[in-house]
Order: structure tokens, then sequence, then C-alpha cells
């Protein structure tokens, strides 16, 4: 199976996060979590990795905003030279934006904080020297495992880092800056209807967001109820699209402790409505946060329970685009990860 990965993912290695209380941890979405992928895909028979091609922006384009695009690209190198509010002195090596102003503004904000917290919807979406480049090597590995599906693969793994989902047309956050399935989405798009299937453990709001009112894009996200878990505030049973794109997405909420079983039950609920939207091709947004030994989830999913889910989603026989979002315990990423992709190899 062909995998598409970039080393740029490296240049983004912010120094912390902040929590709700204001606390800083360690930024869990490291770039050791790559590096545990990679060894445990050497290990395969099938595994072919493979270095992006370069699309340049108007893939990305295709999904975010050119005034978001820009700001992602120029923001550090003006919080160097800007820094914060009136000459505001501390200027570390983060941007990481303190005030969020409200969508109902209609000023778009002049300062670099500013447009950063408008930008950057959580304290999760940092912004270092190497962020842009990350995410545009990550957003490449996305475009060019569409090409290949599109150029007759039947499945490739885009190995992404930074991740994707929790972004949208105009926003970064929950460490994801350009949402890489979506992109991979938009090129698919040239075969016909596509669906997009995420199983990270979080909503994916921002893939929500960006194909909500589109009739041409089944989106179906399963994930922890946002009731009690992060993003909060989208993800819910009753957003199922607008305008034209009504009916075309669905939410999946789900309680703590879910297990193999029980998750497969509801990932074949799920499956069963990408048949009848009858897609030409599929996006599986992949996280392997819902594994029972994720430090940031609360689900009970096994090894061998990704290697079912990725046996069922393959057994869709869709063209496929497999995109890497989350999952953040490292010393089983790698084999949960090879477990669900896998499925994919296996004929
Ligand atoms: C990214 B992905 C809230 C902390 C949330 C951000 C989580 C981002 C998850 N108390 N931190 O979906 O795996
Ligand atoms: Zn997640």
């Amino acid at each position: 199976m062909k995998i598409y990965y970039s080393d740029t993912h490296q240049r983004h290695n912010p120094p912390y996060e902040v929590t709700d209380g204001g606390k800083q941890l360690p930024f869990y979405e490291s770039p050791e979590r790559m590096a545990r992928i990679l060894n445990a895909l050497a290990r395969t028979e099938w595994a072919e990795m493979l270095p992006p091609q370069d699309y340049g922006s108007e893939p990305i384009l295709a999904v975010h905003s050119a005034q978001y695009v820009e700001f992602v690209r120029t923001a550090f190198e003006r919080w160097q030279q800007e820094g914060g509010e009136h000459g505001m002195q501390f200027v570390g090596p983060v941007l990481l934006p303190a005030t969020f102003p409200l969508r109902r503004a209609r000023h778009y904000p002049a300062s670099l904080v500013g447009q950063a917290g408008y930008h950057i919807f959580d304290l999760a979406g940092p912004i270092v020297q190497g962020t842009y480049e990350a995410a545009y090597g990550s957003a490449q590995c996305a475009v060019t495992a569409a090409q290949a599906v599109l150029n007759g693969e039947r499945a490739v793994f885009a190995l992404c880092r930074p991740p994707g989902h929790h972004a949208g047309r105009d926003y970064a956050g929950g460490y994801c800056y350009f949402n890489n399935a979506s992109i991979a989405a938009a090129q698919l798009q040239a075969k016909g209807k596509v669906a997009v299937l995420d199983v990270d453990y979080h909503a994916g709001n921002g893939t929500q967001d960006i194909f909500y009112e589109s009739a041409e894009t089944l989106t179906i996200s399963i994930h922890a109820d946002p009731d009690r878990m992060y993003p909060t505030f989208l993800g819910f049973a009753d957003e199922t699209g607008a305008g034209a794109g009504a009916g075309c997405h669905r939410n999946f909420p789900l309680p703590k402790d879910v297990n193999d079983e029980a998750y497969l039950k509801v990932l074949d609920e799920a499956l069963g409505l990408i048949r009848q939207f009858e897609p030409a091709a599929l996006v599986v947004s992949a996280g392997m946060d819902i594994y029972e030994g994720d430090p940031l989830g609360d689900f009970d999913v096994t090894t061998d329970g990704f290697r079912q889910i990725g046996e069922r989603i393959a057994a869709l026989g869709l063209p496929t685009v497999i995109a890497m979002e989350g999952g953040y315990n490292n010393d089983a990423l790698g084999e949960n990860t090879v477990a669900l992709v896998g499925a994919f190899a296996r004929p």
C-alpha cells in the first residue's frame, strides 16, 4: 500500500499546550507519534513509504479561505516582529492568542494577536516557527494520496501530522491547522460524490463545518459525546446538514467505556449510511485515540478492535484515502495504526 509521509512535520514541535485551568502540559501531539508509526509500518510487508508531491496551495485553497492560509503562513514571523498588544514585551517561541473575538463581530482584527484569536479557536493550536511548513507538508500527503486514488489505487494512507479534522475553513484548533481529510475529499470530488468517515475519538467539527451545506459530500463522525468531551460545541446527533446538504452529515455521540462490540455496532450503522449514499470514493479520518489506553480518551477499543474496524470499512470496497488524525498512547500507536490500515492491504 502506498503511504505518503513527509519529514516536515518535525518542524512543528510546540513546547507545551495549555489545559482547561491554564496549566502548561507537554504537547501531546508530538513528533514522536510519527516515529512510532513509522517503526511499526517498517515491520510490515505491505507498507510502501513515499514522499508526497508538491501540488502547491491550490488544493488547500479548495477548502480553506485565502485569508486564513495567508495568516498561517505568515503568523509566526509577524509574531516575532510585532509581538502582542501595544508593544507587550513577551514574545516567546509560541504564538498563542488569549483573546477570541466572537464570530458575530463584523471587524477582522488588524493586529497579529487579534487575527490569531480570530483564526485559532482554542489553546491547543499554537503556532511555532515550523507550523506552516509542517501543516503544508501534511496537506500535501493528503493531496498526493487522493491523486493516487484518482489514478486507480484502491486504498492509500496519508500519514499526516499535524492532524486536520478540527480545522475549519478559516480556523485552527485542537492540534489541527489544515484539514487534510477534507482536502483529500475535495480532490476526490473529481470522481463524484465522496463520503468522509471520522473514527477519531473527538468530533470532527472542522470537517462537519466545511461540508455542512454540501450535497456531494456525506460526512459522518463517531465520537465521544461533546456534552462531556472536547470539542464541546459541535458534534451532536441533531446536526444533520443544512441547505443543499440537509441530511448529508451525521454525528454519533457516544458515552464513555465503549468497547469493541459497542463501537462496531455503531460503525455498522454508519457504514450502512455510506452504502446508501453510493459515493464514488471514501476518506477515513483515522484517529487512534478511541484506544482503551489513550490518555485523552475514555473508550475501550482494543488493538483487535482496530483490525475489525479496518476490515469493516475496507469491506465497503470503495477507493479510499485514510488520513491520520489523533492517537496519543505512543506505546500502542504503531500497532493500532497498522491494525486498522493493514486491513486495506489484505486481499
Ligand atoms: C485532537 B484530535 C480539553 C483538552 C483538549 C485538545 C484535544 C485535541 C484532540 N480539556 N485538548 O482529535 O485527536
Ligand atoms: Zn482525537
